[in-house]
């Protein structure tokens, strides 16, 4: 972002949380995007660090893996001076408009939501309240910014509608408090799945090593696990989500690698085996990640311009979110010293 943040620009805001090693699915789905629209917004790019605290973290790798993320941002094209790439728990306001927002949200919306109902079923010992009011907190993010854009996976939908409602329910009571986001979703990336099983996505946080592309992986790593990447026993290289999902999804990561339509590769492909489909598959990933590695591996050397740049940018968030949460406080009668 610009010097001029209060500028005319409209804002973009998104996060991923520092929960595990950041996939191909996150990249593809969401990151990649990020850079693509940094010179026509004011963008804010957040390491969601308190959303990943509604399951449980190993404290020292939350810590690494809040860097990493930082540095992968980076590294993935966003320019920390253009871009304010900040982590969440470096700026309260977001903490305290998730109270607010948490009194204006329903326990019947919230209990709609799928990723609560996913999270709970993977984490039954420990379904707690934050995991049920996680999307008040993610309401919180985007509309401490008055955000207009916000790039997410096709996973997120949902939690940019009850943004989107809540927003709406506090305009009506209050007057204008809030700019209502629109969530941008390019379909054809919206959802990659799992190498393992086409059905489920891919998650980050998936038990399963041969599941998930990170984007930390070796080249070598890249290819054994395409080569294991499951798909169906017609052999024929077509793309149809419904019959055949693994092939698909390949078609899909290919495309999104190369750069050329699905199309276009399908006809390139004719005849041949699904031993060249993964090949290509593994090769164009790998041609994609050589420059971000090699880029992450310069940055995470060096943790003191990594914390300068997280440093810096908690600043401008801060004086951005401080504006918003001041109306708010405001409007709603809390009284003002
Ligand atoms: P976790 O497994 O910890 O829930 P995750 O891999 O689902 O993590 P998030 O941090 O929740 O990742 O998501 C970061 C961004 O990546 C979001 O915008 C989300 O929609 C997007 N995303 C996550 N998985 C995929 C996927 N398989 N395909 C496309 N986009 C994805
Ligand atoms: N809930 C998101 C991460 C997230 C986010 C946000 C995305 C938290 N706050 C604000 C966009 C905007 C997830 O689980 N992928």
């Amino acid at each position: 972002m610009s010097q001029d943040v209060q500028a005319k620009k409209p804002v973009i805001f998104s996060g991923v949380q520092p929960s595990g090693r950041i996939t191909l699915g996150n990249y593809i789905g969401a990151i990649r995007n990020f850079a693509l629209l940094d010179q026509e917004y004011d963008c804010l790019y957040c390491v969601v660090d308190l959303h990943a605290l509604t399951v449980r973290q190993v404290p020292a790798e939350l810590r690494r893996q809040t860097l990493e993320l930082t540095a992968l941002y980076i590294a993935s094209g966003l320019d920390p001076q253009r871009n304010i790439i900040y982590c969440q728990s470096h700026v309260p306001q977001h903490a305290e408009l998730a109270w607010i927002l948490n009194c204006f949200t329903y326990m019947g919306e919230l209990g709609r939501m799928t990723q609560f109902k996913d999270k709970s079923a993977q984490h039954k010992d420990n379904i707690n309240a934050g995991l049920f009011t996680y999307p008040a907190l993610m309401a919180a993010d985007i509309l401490l910014y008055q955000t207009n854009l916000v790039p997410v996976g096709a996973d997120q939908k949902q939690h940019i509608e009850i943004t989107r409602d809540i927003a709406q329910r506090m305009n009506s009571l209050y007057g204008d408090l809030f700019v209502v986001p629109e969530p941008y979703i390019p379909k054809a990336t919206a959802r990659i799945m799992s190498l393992s099983d086409p059905s489920k996505k891919m998650s980050k946080s998936d038990e399963d090593e041969n599941a998930t592309i990170t984007l930390l992986d070796k080249p070598e790593d890249v290819r054994r696990k395409l080569r294991r990447a499951v798909t169906d026993s017609d052999a024929s290289i077509r793309f149809d989500e419904e019959q055949k999902p693994g092939v698909s999804n390949l078609l899909t990561i290919l495309s999104a690698c190369s750069g050329k339509s699905v199309d276009a590769l399908v006809q390139e492909m004719e005849g041949q085996g699904y031993g060249v489909l993964k090949d290509r598959t593994a090769e164009a990933i790998n041609e994609t990640f050589a420059p971000i590695q090699a880029e992450f591996h310069r940055l995470i050397k060096d943790k003191e311009y990594l914390t300068g740049v997280l440093r810096e940018n908690a600043g401008r968030a801060q004086a951005l979110a401080a504006r918003t949460l001041r109306k708010v406080y405001k409007k709603l009668g809390l009284y003002q010293l």
